[in-house]
């Protein structure tokens, strides 16, 4: 298979334990991404993992809310924010890669979420839209022009790194077959609204 140029990077989103079949938070048929994932990596010179990593009760849980159930909203200061049943807690087995996903060729792992009060589902940016995670910098110093997204799920970290990054100006492609989404009340399709206006080509990984 063709190498990309090196102004090209492969993002890996939050393929972890809890976002798998049997996880906390799991996305149905997460894991079907891994076999898809693994042997893009070689084909990349650059290629960044990210993890969700919370502590323990991290406000983005419901059982951080009193009388709140798992996937219902609450207003945070930053705006609505969905609540989460208690997923990848940073040091538990549900924090981690899946066991199959290739990890040694990655440069960078990039973890999210481990602020109390914020979530963080872009790979760039908190859901306070305010607070950087670093990986613009890493990314612009290393010559990095234009990304491959893949992993999980495709409408929240997905989504928002992809339309994050074509906001900043990175060129961007989602390997839509190597993701799976949530769907949460249309939130799927709502992605690919948004996504499509923003400019971000999804394509199936065999056209990559
Ligand atoms: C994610 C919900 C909560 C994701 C992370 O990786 O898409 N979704 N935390
Ligand atoms: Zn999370």
């Amino acid at each position: 298979m063709d190498q990309f140029p090196a102004d090209t990077a492969l993002i890996v989103i939050d393929v972890q334990v809890d976002f798998c079949p049997g996880g906390a938070l799991a996305v149905e048929d997460g894991s079907a991404v891994v076999p898809l994932i693994n042997p893009l990596m070689d084909r990349f010179s650059t290629v960044v993992l990210t993890q969700d990593w919370h502590p323990a009760g991290h406000h983005s849980f419901a059982a951080a809310h009193p009388a709140k159930a798992p996937f219902e909203m609450v207003e945070m200061p930053y705006g609505p924010q969905v609540l989460w049943p208690e997923h990848c807690v940073q040091g538990t087995p549900g924090a981690a890669f899946h066991p199959d996903l290739r990890t040694d060729p990655a440069q960078l792992v990039i973890r999210k979420g481990f602020r109390h009060r914020i979530d963080s589902y872009s790979a760039f940016f908190e859901n306070d839209r305010r607070t950087v995670t670093g990986l613009r910098g890493y990314l612009s110093e290393r010559g990095v022009r234009s990304l491959v997204l893949v992993g999980l799920a495709t409408d929240y970290c997905v989504r928002h790194s992809a339309v994050d990054a074509a906001r900043l100006g990175f060129q961007v492609t989602v390997a839509e077959d190597a993701c799976r989404a949530i769907d949460l009340g249309g939130s799927l399709a709502e992605a690919h609204a948004e996504m499509a206006e923003s400019g971000v080509r999804v394509v199936p990984s065999f056209a990559l």
